[in-house]
C-alpha cells in the first residue's frame, strides 16, 4: 500500500490509544477509534460509487464525523471538496457545476435543496448532522478496516476554491505532496508534539482550520479540542487545559475584549499562531502585555499552503510575517516585468516549492497567468524582504478585502449589483472594522430615474451571497471618484467612509 498523505498522517496511529478528538459534546475519540471510523466512513464512500479521482464536495456542519470523512476521502484515494457552510443554493450551482462532484455531503436539513442541485450532475447525496446523518448512520455496520487506496506525492488530495479578482471562483488542487510538506514544515518549526492539546475554532473548509490545524495535529499525535465554531466562553474555560491555539487575528481581539483573559488563565500555553489576515502590531503588543505570550504570525494562501512563519526561537515580529517555510523559496519581484527586487524594495511576492498547488482545476489560462514555468506562483500580495530574509506584508495588487479571515472579493459583489435593473454601477470597498479587520461597503449609482433604496439592493444582494459578503452599508452615490484614466479610486472611497 502506498497512500502518500494517509501513510504520514493516519496510518501510524493504528493502535494509538491517546485521545485525538474531543467534541463538544463531551465525546472523546482516541486515534484508534477515529482510524476505525474513518475506514466505515470509507466504505460507505465506496458504496456510493467514489472511485480514486472523484471529488466529494463537503459543505456539512464541523463534527467528529466531518473530519472522520476527510480521513476517509484520502484513505479511498478522492479529491477532498470543502466548502463554506455560508454558502447560498445559488453560489453552489456553480461549485457543483465546475467539478463534478460524484458525492455530495451536506447537513442534513439541507438534503432536499441539494439532492436537487445533484440530481442535474448525477451526483449522490448524503448528509452529516446530529444522530440522523445519513452518512453517519450508513456508516455504523461497516467493517472498521478498508483497504487503503494507492495515491502517489502528485496525486490530489483537495480540491479548494478561492475567488478570483475577476470573474469565477477557481479550484486550487492540491496533491498529497503540497499538503504533506506543509504539514511537516509547520509541525518541525512550531515543535508540535503528542504532548500538545490544540484548541480548535477555526471552519474546517479552509486551508487554516483544515491543513494547517490538522494535519499538523495528526503528523504530531497531539490532542485537538474540536470546537463547532468559535465561542469565546468555551476557549476562556479550555485554555487552561491546553498548549496550542490556531486563530485568525479576531479571535485574539474578541479574546482580548474580556477581562477575564489574563496571564494565569494561560499558564499552560504554549504557542498561539495567527494568520489568515493581518495582525495588527497594536493586538501583537497588547497580547504581550497581558499574558507575557507573543503571538506567532504565519503568512499563507489556498494555493500555496502556509509560504512564511515568524521563528518559534527568536524574535517574532509584529507587522512581519517572518521567514520562508524551509523548503519554500520566496522572492520580491517587480510586477510588470517579474524581475527579482534587492532587499528593501516593495513587490509580488512570489513562491516555490513543494508547498505549491498543481493549477486550478480546469483553468489552464488562469494557471499560467499565475504560475510561471520555472514554478514560482504570483501571489498578489506585496510585500518587502529585509536582508536577512524577513518579509512583510504592505499590501495587496489584487482587490480582496478579508474580514474576519475571510476572503470576500469585491468583483463578485459588484456583479450582483451592477445586475440589478436600475444599477448603473457600483464599486465595493473594504473600512477598517474593529472585530472584523474590515467590513464591506457598496457605492452604488443608480441609472436616471431608477428609484431603488438601499433595502432593495440589500434584498437582492441576501438571496445570493453568503452572508459574509453582504455590505454593512450601502451609499447610493451620484458618482464614483475616478483617476484621470477613468479607474475607479477605491483608495478615495475606502477614506472617505472610514470612520
Ligand atoms: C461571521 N459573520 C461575518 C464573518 N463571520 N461577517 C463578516 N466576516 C466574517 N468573517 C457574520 C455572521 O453571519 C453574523 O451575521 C455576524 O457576522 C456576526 O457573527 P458573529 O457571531 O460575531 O461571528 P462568528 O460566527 O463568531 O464568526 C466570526 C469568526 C469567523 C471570526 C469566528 O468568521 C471565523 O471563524 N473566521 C475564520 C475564517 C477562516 O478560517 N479563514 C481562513 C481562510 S484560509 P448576522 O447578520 O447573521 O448576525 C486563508 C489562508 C491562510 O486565508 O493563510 O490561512
Ligand atoms: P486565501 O485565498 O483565503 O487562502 O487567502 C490568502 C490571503 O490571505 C493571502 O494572499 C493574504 O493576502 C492573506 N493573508 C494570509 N495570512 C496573512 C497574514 N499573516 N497577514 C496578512 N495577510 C495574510
Amino acid at each position: 500500500m502506498t497512500n502518500t498523505l494517509y501513510e504520514a498522517l493516519f496510518a501510524p496511529h493504528v493502535g494509538n490509544s491517546a485521545a485525538f478528538l474531543q467534541c463538544d459534546d463531551g465525546r472523546t475519540l482516541s486515534y484508534d477509534a477515529f482510524l476505525k471510523r474513518a475506514a466505515q466512513v470509507a466504505h460507505v464512500l465506496s458504496d456510493a460509487g467514489v472511485q480514486p479521482g472523484d471529488r466529494i464536495v463537503v459543505q456539512a456542519p464541523k463534527l467528529s464525523d466531518t473530519i472522520a470523512l476527510y480521513a476517509a476521502s484520502v484513505q479511498a484515494g478522492a479529491v477532498y471538496l470543502p466548502l463554506n457552510t455560508a454558502y447560498t443554493q445559488a453560489e453552489l450551482v456553480y461549485f457543483i457545476g465546475d467539478a463534478s462532484p460524484r458525492l455530495i455531503v451536506c447537513d442534513v436539513q439541507d438534503e432536499a435543496a441539494i439532492s436537487e442541485l445533484a440530481k442535474a450532475h448525477d451526483a449522490r447525496v448524503l448528509t452529516l448532522g446530529g444522530t440522523t446523518g445519513s452518512l453517519s448512520l450508513a456508516a455504523n455496520d461497516k467493517p472498521e478496516n478498508y483497504e487503503t487506496v494507492d495515491r502517489g506525492p502528485d496525486d490530489l488530495a483537495a480540491l479548494l476554491y478561492t475567488s478570483g479578482t475577476t470573474g469565477r471562483s477557481k479550484g486550487a488542487m492540491l496533491s498529497h505532496k503540497n499538503l504533506l510538506s506543509n504539514a511537516i514544515s509547520l509541525t518541525d518549526l512550531w515543535e508540535i508534539t503528542d504532548g500538545d492539546r490544540l484548541i480548535h475554532a477555526l471552519p474546517v473548509f479552509h486551508t487554516h482550520g483544515l491543513f494547517v490545524a490538522l494535519n499538523t495535529s495528526l503528523l504530531a499525535g497531539a490532542e485537538v479540542r474540536l470546537m463547532a465554531a468559535f465561542d469565546l466562553e468555551v476557549i476562556l474555560s479550555e485554555l487552561p487545559h491546553s498548549t496550542l491555539l490556531m486563530g485568525v487575528p479576531t479571535f485574539y481581539t474578541r479574546l482580548l475584549g474580556d477581562a477575564r483573559f489574563s496571564q494565569d488563565l494561560v499558564a499552560s500555553m504554549r504557542l498561539f499562531v495567527s494568520g489568515s489576515a493581518p495582525l495588527l502590531a497594536e493586538t501583537h503588543r497588547e497580547f504581550e502585555d497581558r499574558t507575557g505570550h507573543r503571538i506567532l504570525e504565519r503568512y499563507g494562501m489556498t494555493e500555496t499552503n502556509m509560504i512564511t512563519s515568524n521563528p518559534y526561537h527568536g524574535d517574532r515580529l509584529a507587522g512581519t510575517v517572518g521567514y520562508a517555510l524551509p523548503g519554500t523559496e520566496v522572492k520580491i519581484t517587480n510586477p510588470e516585468s517579474g524581475e527579482a527586487l534587492p532587499s528593501g524594495d516593495i513587490g509580488m511576492i512570489e513562491v516555490r516549492g513543494d508547498n505549491v498547488f498543481q493549477g486550478y482545476w480546469k483553468m489552464p489560462d488562469k494557471t499560467a497567468e499565475e504560475l510561471r514555468d520555472n514554478g514560482f506562483f504570483l501571489t498578489g500580495d506585496l510585500g518587502v524582504q529585509s536582508a536577512d530574509g524577513r518579509v512583510s506584508i504592505v499590501g495587496r495588487s489584487k482587490d480582496l478585502i478579508i474580514s474576519g479571515g475571510f476572503n470576500i472579493y469585491p468583483k463578485e459583489i459588484e456583479d450582483v449589483l451592477n445586475d440589478i435593473e436600475g444599477v448603473n454601477e457600483s464599486a465595493v470597498f473594504g473600512v477598517p472594522h474593529p472585530d472584523f479587520g474590515e467590513s464591506v461597503i457598496a457605492a452604488v449609482v443608480l441609472l436616471p430615474g431608477a428609484a431603488l433604496t438601499a433595502e432593495d439592493l440589500k434584498t437582492t444582494v441576501e438571496t445570493q451571497l453568503a452572508r459574509f459578503k453582504h455590505p454593512r452599508q450601502y451609499e447610493i452615490v451620484s458618482e464614483l471618484p475616478r483617476n484621470t484614466m477613468g479607474k475607479v479610486q477605491k483608495n478615495v472611497l475606502r477614506q472617505d467612509y472610514e470612520t
